[in-house]
């Protein structure tokens, strides 16, 4: 007997199925997508309106071209919840980013439809310009088709592959999904050139026009459109100034509207057997079909669990973040030094600088997806005697390294990076844990390295980081709610190197950095239930380190703990190790525990945290097998 479906989207198991759709039946199938994702991001979080807005688009791709034969890049994958559920994960998308669930964003380990694995922006053009090449160096034939989004061509990368597609002249088709929107407001001239596309009024007037003409000559039939439709094409190409994308070499069709699904289709048909490197420029409203995701597309851009009724979120932190904190402490540090100021690369929320920048618009810069250049900026105010606060998450900071070594510290520069969502971010799992950057950063000449062990601290610091002229200083701080000290009135310098013993004990030494320093004051409490008494250090500054606390230690203890949230492959541990090396302290026994040399999975920061054992209970049991107790 034939399987009763209650809905369309129960009846796709994968595009085949999608494929034997009509027009209307699509509309249909849109709606229940856009449900589905609504219902199970409102439950655990999400990226809801970058998905919501690529709904048709999803759809008309995988309708029109051959996956996974013919392939589909999704740049950062944050957009791709649709396409997930077209692709065979429907019956697992309730698990989206959680332990041991489906990922957030594009995985090749998860399914053939997931193309290039991504998280990080501006990457799909250069990885399908590879594909394309790896295609035709084998003889083969399918097509090659990347998605990225306004925000993301704003990166550097993107303009590198364009600039190489357009000389290769490969076949690629190139969607650019434009909703006018990186998480705020997208900025910088590129954006302004595209909105100049979409609104010019001669195009637009021409457009019209055709169209009302071509639809009066219903009788001509379709070889008299699809002539039209060339003549507009070519028209529009000729009206519309400074064609960016057509001098890199692509042929540009758009703008058309991405909720259109004839329209979509239709096109995508059109331009899919085209020769050469093709752009198709689409425009999307950000948050589609959910009221508060259109009006409020940032705060829904990537959220946690909220209500479905009226979008609202439940959260009661107990103390506030590390990123609210720097975000107030910039803003009091600014108001008393007018060469403070903050530059982010597209996330003024994210780094918590919204405020400085309604405060200081003239001293706050939002340069766009575009780290690298974040860097190098910083380091041209700095040369001028400014000084530059480059707020940067620690994964995205990654892009930076060569800026960060060769146009900041090579020069000595005075340059300030705050570098949240330091350690383990959780739900957005391996493309977003921030756990490289210590030993990244300490490994690099002229670079203080601190990271504070309480949101208190992070003040003292970011102060301290401000007033240092003799090099950059790198200030990483994890992500979510401080510790919940109170907050000091005054903020006073942390002297450069020097490390804070919170609490004495005579069987060993915990050595804790940043987000790790209240784990092991609590783990030196269990200890001491078990009458063993440890002295807890906050190693607030991983670079340098301070010498005479080490040697103290290594002079009073056989063993010595290291606790950090980052990789132990040249982390902080490592450096302790290397300077007992150095100073022939080896018959100290260094115990180093932070991450392993793998990428860690997606789940929440403490489940996460806890299997790592870099918890209190995880720590102090450490010890105590360390110890033989
Ligand atoms: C290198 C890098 N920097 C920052 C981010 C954070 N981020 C994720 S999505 C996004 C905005 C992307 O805008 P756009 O490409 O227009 O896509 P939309 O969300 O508007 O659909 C940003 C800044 C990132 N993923 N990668």
């Amino acid at each position: 007997m034939k399987k009763l479906m209650s809905t369309i989207l129960e009846s796709i198991d994968s595009p085949a199925d999608l494929r034997r759709l009509s027009i209307p039946e699509l509309v249909v199938l849109s709606e229940e997508i856009r449900e589905r994702i609504i219902s199970v991001v409102s439950e655990h979080g999400g990226h809801l309106a970058p998905s919501l807005g690529a709904v048709e688009l999803a759809i008309a791709l995988h309708y029109v071209f051959d996956t996974p034969r013919d392939k589909v890049i999704w740049d950062v994958g944050h957009q791709a919840y649709a396409h997930k559920l077209l692709t065979g994960r429907r019956d697992t998308f309730h698990t989206l980013r959680q332990c041991g669930g489906i990922s957030g964003f594009c995985k090749r380990s998860e399914s053939e439809y997931d193309v290039f694995d991504a998280g990080h922006a501006s990457t799909s053009i250069s990885s399908a310009l590879g594909i394309a090449s790896a295609r035709d160096l084998a003889g083969e034939d399918f097509k090659v088709v990347a998605i990225i989004g306004d925000g993301s061509m704003t990166g550097g990368l993107a303009f590198e592959g364009l600039n190489n597609a357009g000389a290769l002249g490969r076949d690629l088709i190139v969607v650019l999904n434009d909703n006018t929107m990186s998480i705020s407001k997208n900025v910088g001239a590129i954006s302004t050139y595209m909105t100049d596309l979409i609104t010019n009024p001669l195009y637009n007037r021409l457009k019209v026009d055709i169209w009302e003409l071509t639809g009066k000559m219903a009788s001509v039939g379709q070889r008299i459109r699809t002539l039209v439709a060339r003549l507009e094409e070519s028209a529009k190409t000729f009206l519309v100034p400074g064609m960016v994308f057509e001098a890199l070499g692509f042929r540009y069709f758009g703008p058309i509207d991405g909720h259109n699904h004839t329209q979509l289709i239709k096109t995508l048909k059109h331009i899919k057997n085209f020769k050469g490197p093709i752009l198709l420029h689409v425009l999307t409203k950000k948050g589609k079909g959910y009221k508060f995701a259109e009006e409020d597309a940032s705060k829904f851009h990537g959220i946690g669990a909220f209500e479905k009724l009226n979008g609202t979120v439940n959260a009661h932190p107990k103390a506030p973040s590390y990123t609210e904190i720097f975000g107030k402490a910039m803003v009091q540090l600014a108001a008393s030094n007018k060469k403070v100021v903050a530059i982010t690369a597209a996330m003024s929320i994210g780094t918590g600088l919204t405020a400085f920048g309604k405060r200081f618009p003239d001293r706050f810069f939002d340069v766009g997806i575009a780290e690298q250049h974040a860097v190098t900026f910083a380091a041209g105010l700095a040369c001028q005697g400014y000084r530059p606060v480059a707020a940067i998450y620690s994964t995205f900071l990654q892009r930076a390294f060569d800026q960060i070594v060769h146009d900041v510290a090579l020069q000595g520069l005075p340059v300030v990076f705050a570098i949240d969502r330091g350690g383990l971010v959780g739900e957005d799992g391996p493309t977003h844990h921030g756990v490289l950057d210590l030993s990244m950063l300490r490994q690099i000449p002229n670079m203080i390295v601190m990271a504070p062990g309480n949101e208190d601290e992070l003040r003292h610091m970011l102060k301290t980081a401000i007033h240092y002229e003799e090099g950059p200083v790198a200030l990483r701080y994890p992500r979510g709610p401080g510790v919940g000290v109170p907050l000091s009135s005054r903020l006073h310098l942390i002297k450069i190197g020097t490390w804070e013993t919170l609490r004495q004990g005579s069987d060993a030494a915990i050595l804790a950095v940043g987000s790790m320093v209240r784990p092991a004051l609590e783990a030196a409490q269990l200890l001491s239930k078990n009458s063993v008494e440890v002295s807890v250090i906050n190693c607030r500054y991983i670079k340098p380190l301070d010498t005479n606390i080490l040697r103290d230690v290594a002079s009073r203890y056989s063993h010595v703990l290291t606790v950090e949230e980052n990789i132990l492959n040249g982390g902080f541990g490592a450096a302790v190790l290397e300077f007992m090396e150095t100073e022939g302290l080896e018959e100290t026994r260094v115990i180093r525990m932070g991450l392993p040399d793998r990428f860690i999975e997606q789940g929440s920061r403490n489940v996460l945290l806890s299997q790592l054992e870099l918890d209190e209970q995880g720590i102090s049991s450490r010890l105590l097998r360390e110890l033989g107790k």
